[in-house]
């Protein structure tokens, strides 16, 4: 944790991979189910199982950690999507390496169509910080409670400053797939 994007991103590049985008995020989030709210379907809590890390108790003040971890859990404390993947919901935010821009995704929407596998807009404007540089958080934190901001549903996005790590923030990396092998 406190890992700011460029040390993310550095790290990435190192293990030969990437950050995803935003786009990708969020369709690996959804782990082949479509227009569910959560990234493990409709239900926050089927037949009463706790699916992500989030927060219960009065936010800020208390995690009580009902669902079996207050604060941050181990990664694959809870079941994988349908993907396989672990923790795309709650735990951490997870840094993605698209711009953080309020409309980027309102505008192709208003000119009448979507947009094939985007990948975020040129530059950063957030309109309540203009001058800060930020790029897109994903995922929602072991934080996030039903009463607080409910960001663990699978389109809801973050945002952070560059530079700003903090402890409920990470990232995970992403590898495209080769189209020619090089193998023997
Ligand atoms: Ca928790």
């Amino acid at each position: 944790m406190q890992v700011a994007y460029p040390d993310a991103e550095a790290y990435a590049k190192w293990a030969g991979k990437r950050l995803p985008t935003e786009a990708e995020f969020e369709f690996a989030a959804r782990g082949g189910l479509s227009g569910k709210i959560y990234a493990l379907g409709d239900e926050f809590r089927p037949n009463g199982k706790w699916m992500a890390n989030t927060g219960q108790g009065k936010f800020p003040v208390k995690d009580t950690g009902e669902d079996g971890w207050a604060g941050i859990a181990p990664t694959k404390s809870f079941p994988p999507n349908g993907y396989g993947l672990y923790d795309m919901a709650g735990n951490v935010w997870q840094w993605c390496s698209d711009w953080y821009r309020a409309d980027y995704y309102r505008t192709p929407a208003e000119n009448g169509g979507g947009v094939i596998n985007p990948k975020g807009p040129d530059s950063p404007f957030d309109p309540a910080e203009p001058n800060e540089k930020k790029r897109v958080h994903r995922g929602g934190s072991f934080l996030c409670n039903e009463q607080f901001c409910s960001r663990y549903m699978v389109g809801a996005r973050g945002k952070g400053e560059v530079n700003t790590g903090t402890n409920h923030l990470g990232f995970r990396c992403v590898k495209d797939a080769t189209a020619n092998s090089s193998a023997p």
